[in-house]
């Protein structure tokens, strides 16, 4: 295990379990009233258009970054390459729009994007009032803190009197405020807009810690000059679900986000590859003639082609895949499945019946 991944998983420690936002702390500032945008018409926009629209991060390595060429890449990048095979038939028929956390929700709000793919933390404030519906779980995440190894800091207690930086706009700033007041512990935040400015400022020595979650902090490993010098502190500040969200109101577009991702979790599950799915085509067992859509219609009650589940897995790869091919052992970031193996290997990840 990494040096990295052992701060990752470290003792999960949760002071208290508050990780949710208001519209107003979001950035939206654009609560909705929960009325319906018409179930079916984001998947006849996207079948009319040729192309699904996906908000993502460009500046998050191993998750949603640009790399030197150009293109998008990271796990949540693969999640919308599978939403694409799976609805349009072609991974490659996607285009990704960057969003800061300021903007993401605005974006799902005005139709912008079709779905948010974007290390964004499942809340209840979220799911109602910004007017976001969320698919399953893909990455089980918790707040952690940053800091140089020679600042003598190893707990949360020992910044008092220190200046944290933080993004605005996400969970993030509001769990700190949380944590750090439960514990009577005087700090100084200093905010940013922008990931990348926020860790310029942690080099630069203008803040003595940062804070977000640690698959954040695990990727910035990937970008800071000197990765040995910083640590990640052992307290875990709070639950982070990363979830896809799409606009609360179109129940067919949610349910299809949703059955995607669990088709990919079921598919591990199966031991079902992208190089060996062929061979599963004229397999006996039931359930996954009915994932593969070799019987059963599934797609078609979703409105989607009954292979939509082949399609995203023969041309994207299961869900274990998409992790092993970002952040698994052939990666410089190496992190553990940890809570998100599988349920029978101890993990969280679980898909429902395809039934
Ligand atoms: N999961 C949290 C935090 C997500 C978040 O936006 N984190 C920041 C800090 S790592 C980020 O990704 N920033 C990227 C950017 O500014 O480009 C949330 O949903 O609010």
């Amino acid at each position: 295990m990494t040096k990295y991944a052992k701060f990752f998983l470290g003792a999960a420690v949760f002071l208290s379990l508050s990780a949710c936002a208001s519209a107003e702390t979001d950035g939206t500032g654009a609560g909705t009233d929960n009325t319906t945008s018409g179930s079916g018409a984001t998947l006849a926009a996207i079948i009319d258009r040729g192309e699904l629209n996906a908000g993502v991060n460009d500046s998050l390595p191993g998750f949603g970054y640009v790399d030197s060429d150009g293109n998008y890449v990271g796990f949540d990048i693969d999640l919308g390459h599978a939403v694409a095979a799976a609805t349009l038939g072609d991974s490659e028929a996607i285009s990704f729009r960057s969003l800061s956390a300021q903007e993401r929700f605005i974006a799902v709000q005005t139709g912008e994007v079709d779905v948010l793919l974007r290390n964004t933390t499942w809340t209840t404030s979220r799911d109602s009032d910004v007017g976001m519906d969320f698919g399953p779980v893909t990455f089980y995440d918790g707040q952690g803190m940053m800091v140089r190894t020679e600042s003598g800091i190893s707990t949360l207690a020992d910044l008092g009197g220190r200046t944290i930086g933080v993004e605005t706009g996400t969970t993030t700033e509001l769990n700190l405020a949380d944590q750090m007041d439960a514990l009577g512990i005087d700090y100084n935040t200093q905010t940013f807009d922008d990931r990348n400015a926020l860790i310029a400022a942690y080099e630069a020595g203008s803040v003595d810690a940062w804070t977000t979650d640690r698959s954040g902090l695990v990727s910035s490993f990937a970008v800071l000059a000197d990765p040995e010098e910083h640590m990640i502190l052992e307290e875990t500040l709070s639950k982070e679900p990363l979830a896809p969200a799409v606009l609360h109101g179109d129940n067919q577009w949610n349910d299809i986000v949703t059955w995607v991702v669990y088709a990919l979790i079921q598919a591990e599950e199966f031991g079902i590859t992208q190089d060996n799915i062929d061979d599963f085509m004229d397999s006996d067992d039931p359930d996954i003639q009915r994932l593969l859509g070799v019987e059963g219609g599934l797609g078609s009650m979703l409105g989607l082609e009954d292979d939509f589940a082949y399609q995203a897995i023969s041309q994207v790869g299961n869900y274990g895949e998409i992790y092993d091919r970002h952040l698994g052992p052939d990666t410089q970031f190496n992190l553990p499945r940890g809570m998100n193996a599988l349920y029978q290997n101890g993990g969280l990840h679980y898909s429902m019946p395809f039934r």
